[in-house]
């Protein structure tokens, strides 16, 4: 990878994957594609940006052309809970930009483009423990964006050349940006309510348990898919990522360890709630671990540590 475009570049994975980018590749040789929600001051102030919104197709085609990246990260997408409330623009997000970015990269050369999909790629009928290939139909505009994503990506290899890839990411905890949009978004909200009020009012239920990663692992999932040798692959662009799963409750018990003096109430939102129980509680990782190496990190305990410690000096709190 020579030179990389990443869009979404405001938002909780880029804020991330752009300084680990640069940092291995050149600062000069990894733009941020931005829209509407600002940079933050390190990626801003490490690095190139361009003005990208991937909805507007004539944009992106002029942005891509003008680049000419090798490598794209195409990370702009509605994430599950927003998506679901304006259907018109996840369509245009997350289905239209998809699939123009792929065609554009097609006719201006690039080589590869990563297409994170998500645990959102699967639906009720997929088995709870979710292994790499197995029933994918998913009840969300979220999810059938991902299968779409994955599809796509999938076909346009053996097509036309353009080598797509990505992982199936499970929620990510971190602490640089606070994700908003999405379901799993409870599991980086609760320490903000641990650090500053002592308290956190949870809208998913005690026992749901889903698939989750610290950001870091996240980060490294979608380098090294992004490196690794294609003629092992034979999956491309629909690779679970495990790393570790709990519960409300199970994060709570942990952050009571650190923080005695934390509560956790819950208060259910019927949408979140929905879309939560229709993905599965664990994914086995086994293709991405043999056909790339695939291996995370951070477990509970470490992630816990690393977000309290973290934030503590972000937001300037001593815990309650
Ligand atoms: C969301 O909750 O929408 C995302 C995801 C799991 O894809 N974090």
């Amino acid at each position: 990878m020579k030179k990389i475009l990443v869009t979404g570049a405001s938002g909780q994975i880029g804020s991330e994957l752009i300084p680990a980018l640069r940092k291995k590749y050149g600062l000069e040789n990894v733009i941020s594609g931005v829209h509407k929600r600002n940079l933050t001051k390190e990626v801003k102030g490490s690095g190139p940006s361009v003005n990208l919104d991937v909805a507007d197709e004539n944009r992106l085609k002029e942005v891509i052309g003008s680049i000419k990246p090798d490598t794209i990260f195409h990370l702009a997408s509605l994430l599950s809970a927003v998506a679901e409330q304006d259907r018109n623009l996840s369509f245009k997000v997350n289905f239209e930009a998809v699939y123009n970015i792929l065609e554009t990269s097609v006719n201006e050369g690039v080589e590869k483009v990563i297409v994170p999909s998500s645990i959102g790629a699967f639906g009720p009928d997929t088995p709870a423990i979710a292994p790499n290939d197995t029933l994918q139909h998913p009840n969300t505009i979220y999810g059938i964006s991902k299968v779409f994503g994955e599809l796509l990506g999938n076909y346009y290899y053996p097509t036309t050349g353009l080598d797509v890839r990505g992982v199936r990411l499970p929620g990510i905890l971190s602490w640089k940006v606070e994700p908003t949009a999405g379901t799993t978004d409870y599991a980086v909200a609760i320490f903000y309510g641990a650090l500053t009020t002592g308290k956190y009012t949870c809208y998913l239920q005690s026992d749901t348990k889903l698939p989750m990663m610290y950001m870091p692992d996240a980060v490294d999932s979608l380098i090294q898919i992004a490196e690794a040798d294609g003629s092992k692959l034979k999956h491309r662009s629909d690779f679970n990522v495990a790393a570790i799963s709990f519960t409300p409750a199970e994060l709570a018990d942990a952050i009571k360890k650190r923080i005695p003096g934390f509560r956790i109430e819950y208060e259910i939102d019927p949408l979140r709630q929905s879309i939560a129980d229709s993905w599965p509680d664990e994914l086995i990782d086994d293709v991405a671990k043999e056909e790339w190496g695939w291996n995370y990190k951070y477990g509970l305990d470490e992630i816990v540590d690393d977000m309290i410690d973290n934030l503590k000096t972000k937001l300037e709190v001593s815990a309650h």
